[in-house]
Formats: structure tokens, C-alpha cells, sequence
């Protein structure tokens, strides 16, 4: 069985980050383990939430598991909670990556234009230091502009995300994605470019007019567990794109409508059903 470290807060409430990765990568049919950053009381759109740092346990841990010898087909990063915490990130590549190892980062740090109330630009620019050292990144529109210095744009066409993925792609990255991409009224999707070939790789699905917390990390569980389980870069894209536009759908049918996150469990016997034409 393949095997993804993923490396990310754990919010016990919201529904996001790790108890999203966890369930997903799972039902994708990956062992998942993962390496806490900090523990909130909730994700950070929620008023008041509570957080313990955790920076100082992710080297005994990665001393541990360098001591068992174990090896990570993926590991996938997503909300890091500081400077200190991306520099130790950065030392856990070098420690168990390698060609077998795909490097995947999801810097999630900001969304709609704006950081996320814990960051600033500096924090901004040590992401794209991490996105430098992977394999694959997946930034949104707004990501993708506050690491690369870019003017944030609502409306935008095709030239102007390309400019964004060739300045992305000299941050270093193999393969830069970006999320959230409107080619078109009522599309969305991702739009990538791959360094070494020189192809772009383009995936459009109906938008869904409604915008929650976690979907984010929603389409990364699955995009890594889908090339994990060796789908085209394609294919594990529009099954993430597909699966979290469902997901997102489906949240719209709950009457109680919960803004914190989606309803994802409802949606996960589908993902799984969809898959077996892959595998
Ligand atoms: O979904 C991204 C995310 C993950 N973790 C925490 C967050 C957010 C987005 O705001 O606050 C703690």
C-alpha cells in the first residue's frame, strides 16, 4: 500500500486541513500519516479559537520515524503554522525525500485577494522558498500573487494566468497548478504547467456558486491520492475538481447550510464509486 505524509494543522473543529486529508486519502486507498503543526480549537474563520503550537515536537517525531526507516511515496503539505515551522518543513524534505518521494505543497496561506489572519508577506515569501523544493504546488489565484509579487486580479483571461504559472514555475517547482481558475462564466478549475516539458495541463468544471472553508484542501487530499495511486496528473485533477465541485453541491442541499466547511461525508461513497474506473 502506497503510504503520504501529510503535514498540516489539526482544527478539531471546521473541517479543514488534517481531518479532511486524513478521511480522503484514506478512501483513496492510502495509508495516511500525518504530522500535526498545531492543534485550534477551530479553524482561524471562526472568532476566539484557541491554538497550541506544536513546532517543537515535529523533529522528535521525524527522529523517530528516520530511526524506523520508513519511507513516504508523497508528502503533502498544507496550512504550516510559522517561519520556523517552514524551515523545519524544508529539513524533512531533505531528510525523506528522494526520486521515490513526490514533494507536493499546497501553500495554503491566503484566498479572495487577502492573507489569512495569521500571515503576512514575509510568511508569504518563505512559502514560496517551500514551493521552490517540490515537485508539484497548488496555490489559488491569490497564492500564486503574494509569492510572486503579482497584481491580485477578479477578472482576468488566459494570458494573465500564464504569466502567473511561468512566474511560478522559476520559483523552481517541477509542476506549478493553479486553483481556482475561471477560463469562462459558470467554469472553474485548475490550470498547470510543467517546467521540464513545457505543456500546460487544463481541467474546467461547472463553478459552483458557493464558497466554503476547506475545499481547498478538500481537492489536494484527493489530487495527491490520485497521482499517488498513479493517475495521470489529468485525471487525479478533474476527479479532485469533480469530487469537491459535488461536495460542495451537496453541502447546498443541507438546510442547515453549515458555513465552517462542506459536507464531505456524505459525498465519500461516491468518490470511492467513481474510482474504480481508474483502478
Ligand atoms: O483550509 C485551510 C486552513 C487550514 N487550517 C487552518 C485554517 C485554514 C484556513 O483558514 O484557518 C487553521
Amino acid at each position: 500500500m502506497k503510504r503520504i505524509l501529510t503535514i498540516q494543522d489539526i482544527s478539531c473543529l471546521g473541517k479543514c486541513s488534517t481531518t479532511v486529508a486524513l478521511p480522503l486519502i484514506s478512501a483513496m486507498g492510502v495509508e495516511t500519516v500525518i504530522l500535526p503543526t498545531a492543534v485550534l480549537s477551530t479553524h482561524t474563520m471562526f472568532k476566539g479559537f484557541t491554538v497550541k503550537d506544536l513546532t517543537d515536537q515535529l523533529v522528535p517525531i521525524t527522529e523517530h520515524w528516520k530511526k524506523e526507516n520508513v519511507h513516504f511515496d508523497a508528502i503533502y503539505t498544507g496550512y504550516l503554522g510559522s517561519a520556523e515551522e517552514i524551515d523545519i518543513v524544508k529539513g524533512i524534505f531533505r531528510d525523506f525525500g528522494g526520486e521515490d518521494t513526490l514533494i507536493f505543497v499546497d501553500p495554503v496561506m491566503a484566498d479572495n485577494g487577502k492573507l489569512y489572519p495569521a500571515f503576512d508577506e514575509a510568511y508569504a515569501k518563505l512559502n514560496a522558498s517551500l514551493c521552490s523544493m517540490a515537485d508539484i504546488i497548488v496555490p489559488n489565484i491569490t497564492e500564486a500573487c503574494f509569492m510572486t509579487d503579482s497584481e491580485y486580479k477578479e477578472s482576468y483571461d488566459e494570458d494573465y494566468i500564464k504569466d502567473l504559472l511561468s512566474k511560478l514555475s522559476a520559483l523552481g517547482a517541477k509542476k506549478s497548478f493553479i486553483t481556482g481558475v475561471s477560463l469562462s462564466e459558470g467554469k472553474t478549475g485548475v490550470y498547470g504547467y510543467d517546467r521540464e516539458s513545457g505543456e500546460y495541463t487544463v481541467y474546467q468544471n461547472e463553478r459552483v456558486d458557493a464558497s466554503y472553508h476547506g475545499t481547498g484542501d478538500i481537492f489536494s487530499s484527493v489530487s495527491v491520492g490520485g497521482i499517488v495511486r498513479g493517475l495521470s496528473l489529468y485525471d487525479a485533477f478533474k476527479v479532485a475538481a469533480d469530487y469537491t465541485a459535488d461536495t460542495i453541491r451537496e453541502t447546498l442541499t443541507n438546510p442547515e447550510k453549515p458555513w465552517y466547511g462542506v459536507d464531505f461525508e456524505a459525498t465519500l461513497p461516491r468518490l470511492v464509486a467513481g474510482l474504480s474506473k481508474y483502478f
